[in-house]
């Protein structure tokens, strides 16, 4: 059994949040020995998935006991994690244990060719080393603060500032939706021996644990072998973070404007992503929205698609290119690619003026994190191989069914197109703005438990 007091728990369950700070650090040249040290001081202040919990069960019993309105119950969270040349600066071995080349080693810097990104799109800030970030969750902005005064005194002058950026939920109704307006964090995989599945009937089997967790029964290769990781390793998870400028009041106008006539408003939008804004699933109810269906976890997770149509669902769609549920015929080719999502949204509201000229002035998006045991297994394959693969997945009637409508991208930021219809004399011919979701940057991050944390990188 897997022990929560050792894992970090934005892993699972997630640290509940409204706020979300990502403090990206180099560890100085000269101060790597006494940055070890201060490790120590600052694992009594890592939230273990334990912890994480109690945390949501404390903050679900305060909703459910009417509060004063605007009172928030005070929490906050905070999670380390290191990239490549992180582990490389403090002398630690590699928790890729592996002859062949893996993008954690590449870095996601040196790994732009096979996610699509333009470099000139890049933030400055991306581009340099980043060794270490830590993120700080909390239900205020002025908790997050506090916590981040804390740590930077626990940890200065070992380190050098990269960037410090800091995500918000979206207020009021928008909360837990991102910036399209659509609810995040829907389809998330249930994980075998932890998590209960809120179907009642799940369609979808829960997943083995080492598709997440580095070193337990399912993080293996191709051929079934166990992936070599050393000892300590055990009950980490490879992180994806990306920075994801979105061109909301584009993204509206277009489907505005391509709206099939006399159709439910959004009807074009969410057969891109697959979902309603409310997180209804087109599958179950392609022709109207269906709040209630999209707000039941009982519900809105059950359903696979009909691998030989898209009448219900495009086969395009962000969320059936990210999980075909259904369209193969052996499960577990999907079921092996799921990863855990974490992200948060950035940057403010749309305002009037750019409602009004369809224009982005102010950069918003999502700060995207996900986890799972190999970033080549999750999240690079996905965003390589089926989001940005016009030919995933060919069917007989639609042999190019397009790029991912919403995180697909094109080499050198060309056209992109996708089937919409299943119209066989058209095929791959509904063309889609290039410019929605901007990758800005990111990189990847292994997240150590907490006893590695403590015997292997503190000194
Ligand atoms: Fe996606 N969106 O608002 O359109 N995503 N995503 N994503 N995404 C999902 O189920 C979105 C991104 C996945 O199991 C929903 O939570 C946006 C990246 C996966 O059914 C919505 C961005 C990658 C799923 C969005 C973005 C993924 C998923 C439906 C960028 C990986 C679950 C709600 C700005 C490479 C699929 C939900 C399943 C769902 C949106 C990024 C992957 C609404 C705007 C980079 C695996």
């Amino acid at each position: 059994p897997v022990d929560l007091h050792n894992i970090q728990g934005d892993i699972l369950p997630g640290l509940p949040k409204k706020f979300e700070a990502y403090w990206f650090l180099q560890i100085r040249d000269d101060r790597v020995k006494e940055f070890r040290c201060n490790l120590y001081k600052l694992l009594p202040l890592i939230t273990s998935a334990a912890q994480a919990m109690r945390d949501q069960d404390q903050i679900d019993h305060w909703k459910r006991s009417s509060p004063p309105e605007g009172q928030l119950l005070k929490l906050s969270g905070v999670n380390i994690s290191f990239s490549h040349k992180g582990l490389v600066k403090m002398g630690i071995a590699d928790p890729v244990n592996d002859t062949t080349t893996d993008p954690f080693q590449t870095g996601m810097f040196n790994d732009i060719a096979n996610l699509d990104d333009q470099v000139e799109k890049w933030l400055p800030d991306f581009k340099q080393e980043i060794h270490c970030l830590i993120f700080i969750t909390g239900e205020s902005l002025a908790t997050v603060h506090e916590r981040y005064a804390e740590l930077k005194w626990i940890l200065d002058p070992t380190i050098n500032e990269v960037k410090l950026t800091v995500g918000n939920a979206r207020p009021g109704k928008e909360f837990g939706h991102e910036h399209f307006g659509y609810l995040d964090g829907v389809s998330q995989p249930n994980i075998e021996g932890i998590d209960k599945s809120a179907d009642p009937n799940p369609v979808q089997a829960p997943i083995p644990q080492g598709l997440i967790l580095t070193g337990r029964p399912g993080d293996e290769s191709s051929s079934g072998t166990p992936t070599p990781r050393p000892a300590w390793a055990l009950d980490g998870s490879f992180m994806a973070f990306r920075y994801l400028s979105q061109n909301v009041p584009e993204f509206q106008a277009f489907v505005d404007a391509n709206n099939p006539p006399n159709a439910p408003k959004d009807l074009l939008g969410a057969r891109l992503v697959g979902r309603w804004k409310s997180g209804a699933p087109v599958d179950i109810t392609p022709l109207h929205d269906n709040p209630t269906l999209g707000a039941d976890p009982a519900k809105n997770n059950h359903f696979l698609f009909d691998p030989t149509s898209q009448d219900r669902c495009p086969f395009a769609a962000h969320i059936r290119k990210t999980n075909p549920r259904g369209d193969f015929t052996d499960p577990t080719i999907s079921q092996k690619r799921r990863i855990l999502r974490r992200g948060i949204p950035f940057g403010p509201e749309v305002s009037p003026i750019e409602k009004q000229n369809n224009k982005t002035i102010l950069d918003r998006g999502l700060l995207f994190k996900c986890y799972q045991s190999q970033i080549a297994v999750g999240f690079q394959f996905l965003q390589k191989t089926w989001a940005n693969n016009p030919n995933f997945l060919a069917r007989k009637n639609v042999t190019v069914p397009g790029f991912d409508a919403i995180i697909g991208q094109a080499a050198n930021g060309g056209p992109r197109a996708m089937d919409i219809n299943g119209d066989t004399n058209n095929p791959n011919s509904f063309k889609l703005p290039v410019e929605w979701v901007i990758s800005k940057g990111g990189e990847y991050f292994f997240l150590p438990s907490i006893s590695a944390l403590r015997e292997e990188f503190a000194l």
